[in-house]
């Protein structure tokens, strides 16, 4: 192995070297740990440590790395403590995530480290959202993204990488290429010569390199980050490396012929790297024999503090109170009421749904210059339902940004922007689409606040709901997906008021929000709006009008069914409450309802099985059986796709079957 030292000192050289060494001496602890049950679970970098500790020593300290399972040399070489990295692989409280995650699945905001989730592929675009803060801040840094040769087949790869090369980012995309994909080799993989030949695809430069040779990981990532930041361009590295050990401890190394071993055994990145510093004399045996032995002990020492961890503390309200960001009102210039009546002017108009949204969404823009807008067609074009129209010119394309047909990589790289400190609101084109930018949605926006303390502002926008002719893949109500995902928070108003403030309140809060507009209702209602800026408070319903036979419990356009129904019927005292949020649900505003009538019916355009009614209908049957006259109902969609002829659609949505459930009701 040719190393060249270039113009690094001496000291450099050394640095260098007790940076590798480092995660080496740790993990051969580590396995002999694991032997002894005395940590759990470990994926071995032995043999790769050149890559992570190369790559992350040709940072700055304060670029944003994402790092995957097999790179502890990221961790180590950004100065964590091994007492408290021990902490977080024995699942203490005391560790990076309070004992919520295993491994390598931790993160930390200080040390500019985003942690993975298990799925391979998320991690990528989180760099793209990175590298577009540092963008439009004007910084010069470049974020970096590693991924596994395995991990390169999935979608998220193309996406990600496909971003970075249309918006000009600046992000370095590293490739551990060692071999096997857990027991899947290369050849079953992918067919290209080398991966790196993928950048020319998306119009992007790249580099083959050995990714056991510490020196040419350091000097190319450095060359590499250079080019990101003065180019403003990303940049794909593949690190040709070998996996000496199985996927996991646990899971053995049969299927990986002997003779791979013994030829990258000679590559030892840790051993070719000393023989190298000492035939150049700037290391002698005897200095390499004590540095190796200085590590030991510093081992042994962390590793006392390390095991003195505090004993496990459950505390259910500790852990419930994780899950969210706590909203910060710090510099805010808003008034925030919870009622739209406490607005401290009067002002209002009759406007639509629809320009409702937009008006929300413009004077947030305006008080919030960190504010970005994506979407697919949202710039010019003003989006599939012209909300952001006018908007570039007003805001220009930097923050309000067409996107390629990406969902992933853009709900992605709306985390990336939050990691540091932008507000984003995403426009699903249409609420059916958010199926192939789930994965990120509910394990990584959802998950990333419990998990180590990362909040994600953003707000996703849900075109949503049928009654349009539109059949079955633009019409779907899918809010109940979310609903089952603690860490997010739904919104879903059915008047233009509520629109606007929830809309506003969602762009205020730090946490993920799925915002859910039914476009039926865009046009098709009008409402008086107050003209100022205005919240209303996440997780508040809105009694529509009080009654004393049925109380109807719904949201969206079954709030229209519901009011038109009793408006037609009015023999009947309904009571109506608009939930307006369905994550986290107003209970308060429930028991209410059925405390005044003791007959409740619970409305929504989401199908039957598995929808909310289903969660609202056992709270109240097991904190309200008390005030219960009749069974709590539920009327909803059949459970069906949403069929596309107009007679169909009519047949399958709830409001057929209003007549016959409020008649079952009042005569039970
Ligand atoms: C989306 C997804 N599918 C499957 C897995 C299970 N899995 C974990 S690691 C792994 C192999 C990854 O191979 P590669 O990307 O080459 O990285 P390496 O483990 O070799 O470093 C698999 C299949 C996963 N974590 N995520």
């Amino acid at each position: 192995m040719e190393f060249h030292r270039k113009d690094l000192s001496n000291e450099q050289l050394i640095r260098i070297y007790k940076n590798l060494l480092w995660p080496r001496l740790i993990e051969e602890k580590m396995l002999v740990l694991l032997r002894q049950g005395k940590i759990s679970k470990w994926f071995s970098g032995i043999g790769q440590e050149a890559i992570a500790v190369g790559a992350t020593l040709a940072l700055q300290d304060d670029e944003w790395i994402m790092p995957l399972h097999r790179n502890l040399g990221v961790f180590t070489s950004r100065n964590m403590p091994l007492h408290k990295l021990f902490k977080q692989w024995q699942g203490s409280q005391d560790g990076y995530s309070k004992g919520r995650e295993r491994s390598f699945h931790f993160g930390n905001k200080e040390h500019h480290i985003c942690g993975m989730i298990s799925h391979l592929g998320p991690q990528l675009a989180i760099a793209d959202g990175v590298a577009l803060a540092y963008k439009l801040k004007k910084q010069n840094k470049a974020s970096l993204a590693f991924t596994g040769e395995g991990g390169t087949s999935e979608g998220d790869f193309h996406e990600a990488l496909n971003v970075a090369a249309v918006w000009d980012l600046p992000v370095i995309f590293i490739i551990e290429n060692n071999g096997y994909g857990l027991s899947t080799p290369v050849n079953e993989q992918y067919r290209c010569a080398q991966l790196a030949d993928r950048a020319k695809g998306y119009g992007m430069e790249s580099v083959v390199i050995d990714g056991n040779n510490i020196l040419t990981v350091y000097d190319t990532v450095k060359g590499v980050r250079d080019y990101c930041i003065k180019n403003q361009k990303p940049y794909l590295i593949e690190c040709m490396t070998f996996r000496m050990r199985g996927h996991e401890e646990a899971s053995g190394t049969k299927y990986v012929p002997k003779e791979l071993f013994e030829k990258w055994q000679i590559k030892d990145p840790v051993k070719n790297y000393e023989t190298f510093l000492i035939a150049g004399k700037v290391l002698s045996a005897e200095n390499i024999e004590n540095i190796r032995e200085e590590q030991k002990q510093k081992i042994e020492q962390e590793l006392k503090i390390g095991f003195d961890s505090r004993t496990l503390v459950v505390r259910p309200e500790d852990e419930l109170m994780d899950v969210y960001s706590e909203k910060s009102m710090a510099n805010t210039q808003w008034s925030v009421v919870d009622n739209v009546s406490r607005l401290t002017s009067d002002v209002t108009r009759e406007i639509r749904m629809i320009d409702a949204i937009k008006e929300g969404l413009h004077q947030s823009m305006k008080l919030h210059p960190n504010l970005i807008l994506m979407g697919q067609d949202i710039a010019q074009y003003g989006g599939a339902f012209k909300i952001t129209e006018g908007f570039i010119d007003e805001f220009g394309n930097q923050r309000v940004r067409n996107t390629p047909l990406c969902e992933s990589a853009i709900v992605g790289t709306a985390l990336g922007l939050s990691l540091e400190g932008f507000k984003s609101v995403m426009e699903m084109q249409f609420a059916d689409f958010v199926t192939v930018g789930f994965n990120q949605i509910v394990n990584n926006l959802a998950k990333i606040h419990y998990r180590w303390a990362q909040n994600a502002d953003v707000v996703i926008r849900m075109p949503t709901g049928a009654g349009v002719g539109a059949g079955p893949f633009h019409s779907q109500s899918n809010e109940a997906w979310f609903v089952h995902t603690p860490g997010l928070k739904i919104v879903y108003p059915s008047t233009p008021a509520d629109a606007k403030g929830l809309l506003i309140a969602a762009i205020n809060d730090p946490n993920p929000v799925m915002y859910f507009e039914h476009k039926a209702l865009y046009r098709s209602i009008s409402g008086s709006v107050p003209e100022e800026y205005f919240e209303i408070e996440i997780g508040s319903a809105r009694q529509v009008q009080t009654g004393d036979e049925i109380s109807i419990i719904t949201y969206g356009a079954g709030v229209h069914w519901a009011e038109d129904y009793a408006a037609e019927h009015t023999d009947i005292s309904f009571d109506i409450l608009d939930l307006r949020t369905l994550l986290p649900l107003d209970y308060d505003a429930i028991a209410s309802c059925v405390k005044r009538t003791g007959k409740v019916l619970i409305l929504h355009e989401d199908t039957l099985t598995g929808g909310i009614g289903g969660e609202i209908a056992s709270w109240i049957a097991e904190n309200c059986f008390q005030y219960l006259d009749a069974p709590v109902m539920r009327c909803a969609s059949l459970d069906t796709p949403v069929p596309f002829n107009l007679g169909l659609e009519k047949n399958f949505l709830a409001k057929a079957r209003l007549d016959e459930y409020v008649q079952k009701l009042i005569s039970f």
